[in-house]
Order: C-alpha cells, then sequence, then structure tokens
C-alpha cells in the first residue's frame, strides 16, 4: 500500500512499481523524473507521494522521457543519485540521449527503469527492452519477485555508483502490478545539498565531440567487461543445481514459472537464474552449460538470453543442445503452463494436468461472459469532442465542401474516437504521430486530414510535428483535446497544468505554443459546447491550411472528484415525455450513462455527471436536469 512505502522498517504489503520507488528511497535518491505510461506508472505516483512527505528529494513529471532522462543525468553528472523511469516504448523516445550517455557515464549514479508490457495490454507494441541493453553497453538488471524489485533498485543504485554507468532496470507489468510482502531496510536521514558544477567540470568526459567519443567508447567496452566480472559473482545470477540432464536457464518472472514447472513434473532440473541479461556472465553460463545434458532458455518475448547463450556453446564448443523459442513462444506473458508444456516437450512426457482441455474451458467460459468493450467515461469531454467533429465532417460532406476526410488519432484516452459512432481515428501509430502522419497524407490524399491530439500528448510529441506542418504549409486541421490532465495513465500533471508532481509550476497555454509555431487559425472551445465546437471544426476543416481547433473541458473524472471533494452534488439529466424516440443522443452521442429501455433512451443517474450536452444534442428539448 503506498502509505506503507514511508514505513520506517518491518515489512509492508507493496506493488511490485512501489517496491521500486522504495528501493530508490533506500538507495538515498536526490533525483526522480519520469513521464507517466502503463505499466510504470505507479512508480512516479509513489514517489510523489513521497516526495510531498519527505520533501528532501527532486521529483518532476516531465514533458517527455528524453528530457525525464535528461534531467536525471544531469544530476548524476553533478554527482548525485538519480532515477527516471518510463514505460518501454519511453525509452525509444529518450534513446536518444541514452545511447550517448552509456558513453559518458556518470559521476554519481543512475537508474532507468524501463517497465516492459509482454501481451501488450495497455501498449501498442512488445519490443523487448533487454536488447537496448546490448545495444546501448548498459547493464541490464531484472528482477523476479517484489522482494527483488526493492532489493535490484538499490543494487543498480551501487552498480551505477561504482562503475560511473547508468543501469537500466527492466521490470514488466506482471511484476510491477503484482503485490508482495517486502522486508524494509531503514531510509536514510538526508538533507539535500546543492553542489558546485567545477567538482564535477569534466568536458573529455561530458562533451561527446568525435575526438572523445572514440576514446569514451573503448572506455565503455572495458568498463563492461569489469561489470560482467563483478556480476558473474553477484547473488542474483546463481545456479540452482540438479541431476544435470537438464539444465534450464531463466529469467525475470519466468524463472518462477521454472521453478512451478519443474517440481510439477517432477523433474531435478539444474536452473541457472539470469538477473542480469546484459552483460550475461559468460564464464557462469559456460561453467553451467558444461554440466548438463541439454539446456533450455525460458525468456518471454524475444530470445534474448538464448542467442547469447547459444553463442557461448559454440564459442566454447561445448557440444550441449541449447533449445528455446524452438519449444516456447515468442510472443505474450508466460505462465506456469506455457512454460511447463515448453519443458514437458523438449523432455517427452506428459504435462501433470491437461492444459489444453483446461484452456478450451476457460475459452467457453470467457465466451459466456458479455463482452466489455472499453468506452468513454459519461460526461468525458472527449466523446462530446468526437461528437462534434463527426457532425461537422457529415455536414461539410451534405454541404458539399468536402468528399471524405483522414482521420489521423494519437494515444491517450481519446483513442476510443475509433469506436462507434464516431468512427474518427483511422490512424494511431505512437504518441505525436497524428499530427506527423497527417502532415503526410496531406500530400498524398485528394481528401482533408483531421489529427486528433491530447494535451499531454502534445507537449510530450506534438510540438515538432506542428511546427514541420507550418513550415512546409500543410493543408492540415488540428484537434486538440485539452481535459487539463494526462487521464489515459491515472492523472498525472504535465506542462499545461499549474504543478510538476512534486512542485508548483508554470502552466503553458497550448494556444500561445500553436500560436508561436505559426499557426493562424487557432479556436479555443469549451468541449460541452457541441454546436459551437462543431462550427469551430467545419471552418477549421474549410480552411486552407493548418489550423488549431483546442477543444478544452477537464476530465469527467476530475470533475466529479472535485465535486465530491467540494460537496456539491452534480445533479444529472433525465428524459422527460417531449422524448420523440428519435435515437440521436444513442446513435449519434454514445454516452455510457444513456441505455435504452423497453425501446426509449433513459439516463442513469447515478452516472451522469451533468455535462449537459445530451441536453444540447436533443431535437426534441426532452432532456432537462432532475
Ligand atoms: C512514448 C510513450 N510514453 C508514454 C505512453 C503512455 N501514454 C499513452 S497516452 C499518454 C498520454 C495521455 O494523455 P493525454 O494526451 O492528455 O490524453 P488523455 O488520456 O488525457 O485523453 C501516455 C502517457 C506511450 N504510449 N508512449
Amino acid at each position: 500500500m503506498l502509505k506503507d512505502v514511508l514505513k520506517t522498517s518491518g515489512k509492508a504489503f507493496l506493488l511490485g512499481n512501489e517496491a521500486i520507488a522504495r528501493g530508490a528511497l533506500e538507495a538515498n535518491i536526490d533525483l526522480f523524473s519520469c513521464y507517466p505510461g502503463t505499466p510504470s506508472s505507479e512508480i512516479g505516483d509513489t514517489l510523489k507521494f513521497a516526495c510531498k512527505k519527505l520533501g528532501n528529494f527532486v521529483m518532476e513529471y516531465s514533458a517527455n522521457e528524453k528530457v525525464a532522462v535528461e534531467v536525471a543525468a544531469a544530476a548524476a553528472f553533478a554527482g548525485k543519485r538519480s532515477m527516471a523511469a518510463m514505460k518501454h516504448v519511453g525509452i525509444n523516445v529518450a534513446s536518444d540521449t541514452l545511447f550517448s550517455l552509456a558513453y559518458t557515464g556518470v559521476s554519481g549514479a543512475m537508474v532507468v527503469v524501463t517497465a516492459d508490457d509482454p501481451s501488450m495490454h495497455s501498449s501498442q507494441n512488445e519490443q523487448d527492452n533487454r536488447w537496448y541493453g546490448l545495444s546501448m553497453k548498459l547493464p541490464v538488471i531484472e528482477p523476479s519477485s517484489v522482494q527483488e524489485a526493492k532489493e535490484f533498485t538499490k543494487f543498480c543504485f551501487d552498480l551505477s555508483s561504482e562503475y560511473e554507468i547508468p543501469v537500466l532496470l527492466r521490470t514488466y507489468t506482471r511484476l510491477s502490478h503484482m503485490s508482495g510482502i517486502v522486508d524494509l531496510s531503514p531510509l536514510p536521514e538526508r538533507e539535500p545539498e546543492k553542489v558546485s558544477w567545477k567538482d564535477y567540470r569534466n568536458p573529455k568526459k561530458y562533451v561527446v565531440l568525435p575526438a572523445h567519443a572514440r576514446k569514451l567508447k573503448m572506455e565503455l567496452l572495458e568498463k563492461l567487461k569489469r561489470v560482467e566480472e563483478f556480476l558473474a559473482k553477484w547473488n542474483g545470477n546463481r545456479v540452482e543445481s540438479g541431476d544435470g540432464k537438464l539444465g534450464v536457464v531463466a529469467c525475470g518472472l519466468s524463472y518462477c514459472y521454472v521453478k512451478e514447472a519443474v517440481n510439477r513434473l517432477g523433474l531435478d532440473a539444474s536452473i541457472l537464474k539470469i538477473s542480469s541479461p546484459n552483460p550475461l556472465p559468460e564464464k557462469l553460463v559456460a561453467d553451467f552449460l558444461t554440466n548438463v545434458e541439454k539446456a533450455l532458455v525460458v525468456e518471454e518475448v524475444d530470445p534474448v538470453l538464448e542467442l547469447q547463450v547459444r553463442a557461448i556453446a559454440q564459442k566454447e564448443k561445448l557440444g550441449v543442445e541449447v533449445h528455446g523459442k524452438d519449444v516456447l513462444p515468442s510472443s505474450y506473458e508466460y505462465s506456469v503452463s506455457v512454460v511447463e508444456k515448453g519443458i514437458a516437450k523438449l523432455c517427452g512426457v506428459e504435462t501433470s494436468i491437461d492444459y489444453d482441455l483446461v484452456e478450451k474451458r476457460g475459452e467457453e467460459l470467457s465466451r459466456m461472459a458479455p463482452p466489455r468493450p472499453p468506452v468513454f467515461c459519461p460526461g468525458c469531454p472527449h466523446s462530446a469532442t468526437f461528437y462534434a467533429l463527426r457532425r461537422a465532417v457529415e455536414e461539410l460532406k451534405e454541404e458539399g465542401v468536402i468528399e471524405d476526410c483522414a482521420f489521423t488519432g494519437d494515444i491517450g484516452c481519446y483513442t476510443l474516437g475509433i469506436n462507434r459512432p464516431y468512427s474518427a481515428v483511422d490512424t494511431c501509430v505512437c504518441m505525436g504521430a497524428s499530427i506527423g502522419i497527417g502532415c503526410g497524407l496531406s500530400y498524398v490524399l485528394k481528401n482533408k486530414v483531421v489529427a486528433t491530439i491530447g494535451d499531454s500528448t502534445f507537449f510530450h510529441a506534438g510540438i515538432p510535428p506542428l511546427i514541420n506542418a507550418v513550415h512546409t504549409k500543410r493543408d492540415i486541421t488540428v484537434v486538440v483535446l485539452d481535459n487539463s490532465t494526462t487521464g489515459m495513465t491515472g492523472h498525472q500533471p504535465h506542462p499545461g497544468t499549474d504543478e510538476f508532481g512534486c512542485g508548483e509550476g508554470k502552466t503553458i497555454d497550448i494556444e500561445d505554443v500553436v500560436r508561436g509555431a505559426g499557426v493562424e487559425f487557432v479556436e479555443v472551445v469549451n468541449s460541452y459546447s457541441v454546436e459551437k465546437l462543431k462550427d469551430s471544426i467545419k471552418r477549421a476543416i474549410a480552411y486552407s491550411g493548418v489550423a488549431v481547433v483546442i477543444s478544452r473541458q477537464k476530465c469527467a473524472i476530475v470533475r466529479r472528484r472535485e465535486a465530491k471533494r467540494k460537496g456539491k452534488k452534480l445533479k444529472p439529466y433525465r428524459i422527460n415525455e417531449n422524448c420523440d424516440l428519435c435515437m440521436k443522443c444513442v446513435k449519434e452521442f454514445s454516452c455510457p450513462a444513456i441505455y435504452v429501455e423497453n425501446g426509449k433512451p433513459e439516463i442513469n443517474p447515478s452516472l451522469c455527471v451533468s455535462c449537459g450536452v445530451c441536453r444540447r444534442i436533443c431535437p426534441a428539448g426532452a432532456i432537462e436536469m432532475s
């Protein structure tokens, strides 16, 4: 639990992400920065809580992951202990900085948390960020329990400080979001203290001019070799001996699945637990392979360890069979059943139970449950915006102004605009791509292009493509859906809000940024004023050039919470006897508070947040406040 993160000693029941946050506190962190993203978000939310309570370290939500890494790196350049956290795709954004940080190294300590998402529970791809460690030449540490999540976080700080190298801590959805009992160590007594740059100024280390970089690269390779030697002796990488017939190399949570699976199969397998996929301790692996008849590498997603283990077996001419993805899947999360099936197949034995039958029965049962696709919340301003957008486009079509329209979407709650009745998201690739893809389409399509982007996403990655659109004179409409928060990941602040996590921030107005980028058509409309918004979007689409409409209204969840806090009642709407059953409120505006009973639309008063959009769109004037 969140408050237990600050317990002085004893045990606490913590979420994996809370354990990582606690590990950072026990490691005496000076500065934490992040950009939210599932499954990493609770690390930032926990450290925001801790920062507000303790007030003895710096914490910020940065504008994006690249900035977060740079802010954290700077503190570590100046001898401090810092951590930056993000979801796996955040590392793509931060990678430009990280590749060079491997060369510069740090003077203090720096940990970068990458939260991967096997099975893509809430992500656009399943990339395995252990590759980044190999490619960047940075150590990657991967825990397999909540206790390890805390301990390994501390270990990463120590490793980083000892070798003056940033360290990647890899967590993943199942660990970040599982809870467990954790043994706590004391929190250090600390007073934040500023340092003099003169004690850390070192251009030969921190300016990656080619002449410096060539030298730094060699130093990095040498450093990594020393890190490998150290990690070979670290208890996170260890052998649990068996009868030698089968040796299993396992990483992350797969280690736990392997322990359970071999137990169920009654096998006395030798297990090599690997907690540093990079650098992989070669000698430890070679010795392990020497003592087994055949080896199986068990790891989720990509064969990051398997390829290395195969290479070691070949290089050392060990003659041992190495298996992995030939008997185990390369996609989605593993489980005890997946791992047990793989081991059973390799060893030619029966599984302990008929998992295929269990899975079949599970599928049958899940088909019985009513489908519950994700929908906008009741009163979500985004549904009002998509209603207005859809109406604007339909009217322009009817008026013969346009034939069709391409809708480039982005990532956030508003991606739900893909659903009927709006159907106004045709593409969604990654944060900020709505405007960039819109620019490209505007070169090759006969049609008008409308990009939709959230406020947090705008600040994160929407500004450079907007500048690109203006500079290249694109004909594109951008609708910014500004709900004054980072809604999708749990309402974190962003540069358009008045705080940055653990401090008061200067609010940056999107319209100022847009005008500053050279956009001449800029209008700001309340999302709930759907008629006005529709007219604004119509004019924007008809306009030749870059037009930006900012649709602004507080996130409905925040609105509801604020009202509750102030003891204010949000009066629900009701549908009266004037309803002529035109069904516009159901077919064109899909609010989850509106349902149909006995052929008549009704409003569920416990869901209604009194946004009044349905009242505004009802042609019969049949919707009123109750
Ligand atoms: C590079 C990257 N970082 C983080 C995320 C996680 N993420 C998805 S959408 C989003 C922002 C959503 O906020 P906003 O744009 O304001 O839209 P809202 O959800 O509030 O409608 C975040 C942080 C991601 N998908 N990719």
